[in-house]
């Protein structure tokens, strides 16, 4: 399986996030993607392949104009104002106030996010749009008659709505590449979400649309991050009503509750006569997750790739969240080890 890889995510790094209520190093770092290259090579998967530039119309399709004007200019804006450090958001809107782009890049970088999780760097905004770059190439790859492809995506993309970033996230990479399978004659694309953490920006973004099929399995949001969508009742809206399926999972599940709500959303994505699944693979169900509560371990791992495999369907895998550093290579190349299998 060819696997689309980029060092250009090496300049999101040096960034901090908010977490327990203090300001730490950032989970979403860099080594995570030194360790998914380190397995791929130690079991001879791959070829590593760049991405080709795409340009910016095509995550146009997903996010608004005015969200990626500002990512593209926030950091000089940033530090404009001085600042030499990396920039956080700490400002946001309640329910009642106005949706009005502020002027002041604080305000901004509240109006534009929904949590403290997305420090922005120098280079970040390269780093975002090798990213898409990268989805957009595994799109080109499958499109093209390739069975399957890896883009490994950093940062990850799956929390970011149309117009906001959180939880690590900026563009939202899946979410790009299904429109692009769209536009390549693909009729129906379905995603299934297998990160720890619901798939909020990508449900958000294809809610009310029937050609984009969302399933995702989710430490339930009662619970956990992002605390504020991703419950079993949110079913679609209008022509999507049916399309959007939800598996949110208690704290401490293990491999056979986790592997149930699998197969349920694999026999969604068959009933649904998807052309091409796109798999936001997160590996943050993992047992030692630093931020995480499920009970995966790593031999799992080769299973849910062999199940994803049985759907038959040309597959990108897209890469989201794992953040215990030591196992995200093993877990990772076990995935495409068993849809390979
Ligand atoms: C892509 C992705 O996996 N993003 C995840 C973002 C999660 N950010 C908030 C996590 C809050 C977890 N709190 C747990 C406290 C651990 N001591
Ligand atoms: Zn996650």
């Amino acid at each position: 399986m060819k696997i689309i890889h980029s060092p250009r995510h090496l300049g999101h790094s040096g960034h901090v996030e908010l977490m327990n209520g203090r300001v730490v190093p950032a989970f979403e770092k860099p080594e995570r993607v030194a360790m998914i290259l380190k397995a791929i090579g130690e079991r001879n998967l791959g070829p590593l392949v760049d991405p080709a530039a795409h340009g910016l119309d095509p995550i146009l399709k997903v996010h608004d104009a005015d969200y990626i004007h500002f990512l593209a200019q926030a950091w000089e804006l940033w530090t404009q104002d001085g600042r030499d450090f990396p920039a956080l958001p700490s400002f946001w809107r309640a329910p009642g106030m106005r949706y009005v782009e502020p002027e002041n890049i604080d305000g901004k970088l509240g109006h534009f996010s929904f949590d403290a999780g997305c420090c922005i760097v120098a280079g970040t905004w390269d780093a975002v749009q090798a990213g898409a770059d990268i989805a957009l190439t595994g799109v080109d790859l499958v499109a093209g008659g390739e069975a399957s492809a890896f883009a490994l995506c950093r940062p990850p993309g799956h929390h970011a709505h149309q117009a906001t970033m959180g939880g690590y996230c900026f563009v939202n990479n899946a979410a790009v590449a299904a429109q692009a399978f769209r536009d390549r004659g693909a009729a129906r694309v379905a995603v299934l979400d297998v990160d720890y953490h619901h798939g909020n920006g990508t449900q958000a973004i294809f809610y009310d649309r029937s050609d984009v099929l969302v399933c995702t399995i989710h430490a339930d949001p009662l619970q956990e991050f992002p605390y504020f969508l991703g419950f079993a009742d949110e079913t679609g809206a209008g022509e999507g009503e049916g399309f959007n399926a939800n598996y949110p999972l208690r704290w401490g599940t293990d491999y056979s509750g986790w592997s149930a709500a699998l197969d349920d959303a694999c026999a969604r994505i068959e009933a649904c006569g998807a052309d091409v699944v796109i798999v936001s693979l997160g590996v943050d169900t993992y047992k030692d997750d630093p931020i995480s509560q499920f009970r995966l371990d790593s031999p799992d791992y080769l299973k849910i790739g062999l199940r994803i495999a049985k759907l038959a369907k040309p597959t990108l895998f897209v890469m989201e969240g794992g953040y215990a550093v030591e196992a995200i290579g093993i877990n990772v190349a076990n995935v495409l080890e068993g849809f390979e299998q």
